[in-house]
C-alpha cells in the first residue's frame, strides 16, 4: 500500500500529438484527483537531473534530448494507494508488453517515447514533485 500522492508527467510525444486531454479523461476516470498541473518544458541540464538516475544506461543521453524536445505536463496527483495505482494505469515501460486498456498500450509510441511517467516510490513522488512544483501551486500536498 503506498501513500495518498503521486506525480505524473506527459512526456513530449503524447504532448505533441495532443493526446493530452484524453490521457487527463483516463487519469480522472480512475480515480486521481489533479492536485497541481501545469505546462513546461525541460531543458537538458534539467532533463540528465530528473533522470540522473539513469546516467549509466545505454539510452541516457536519448532518453535526455527526447524529454527535452517539446512542452510537457506534469501534474501532482491524488489517491488512495497512488503510486502503486498509478503505474498499473500507465503500464509497462514498454509499449509492446503493456496491458490493454492501459495509457501506454495507447499512446506509447516506443519504449523511449512511451507518453506518460508515473513515480515508482512515495519517496521519489515528493523529489519529483519538488523538482517542478512550489508549495503555492500545490493544495493539500505541501
Ligand atoms: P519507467 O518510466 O516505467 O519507470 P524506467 O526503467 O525508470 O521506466 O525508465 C525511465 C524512462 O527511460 C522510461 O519511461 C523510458 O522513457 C526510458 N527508457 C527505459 N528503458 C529504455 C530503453 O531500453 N530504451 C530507450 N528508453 C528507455
Ligand atoms: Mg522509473
Amino acid at each position: 500500500m503506498s501513500g495518498n500522492f503521486t506525480f505524473a508527467m506527459i512526456k513530449p510525444n503524447a504532448f505533441r500529438q495532443n493526446y493530452t486531454g484524453s490521457i487527463l479523461a483516463m487519469i480522472c476516470e480512475a480515480g486521481f484527483r489533479i492536485q497541481a498541473l501545469k505546462t513546461t518544458i525541460l531543458n537538458k541540464d534539467e532533463a540528465r537531473q530528473f533522470y540522473a538516475i539513469h546516467r549509466s544506461k545505454p539510452f541516457y543521453e536519448d532518453l535526455v534530448t527526447f524529454m527535452s524536445s517539446g512542452p510537457i505536463l506534469v501534474m501532482i496527483l491524488e489517491k488512495e494507494n497512488a503510486v502503486e495505482d498509478f503505474r498499473a494505469l500507465i503500464g509497462n515501460t514498454d509499449p509492446s508488453k503493456a496491458e490493454e486498456g492501459t495509457i501506454r498500450k495507447l499512446y506509447a509510441r516506443s519504449v523511449r517515447a512511451n507518453a506518460i511517467h508515473g513515480s515508482d516510490s512515495d519517496e521519489n513522488a515528493r523529489i519529483e514533485a519538488d523538482f517542478f512544483f512550489s508549495t503555492r501551486e500545490r493544495f493539500s500536498w505541501k
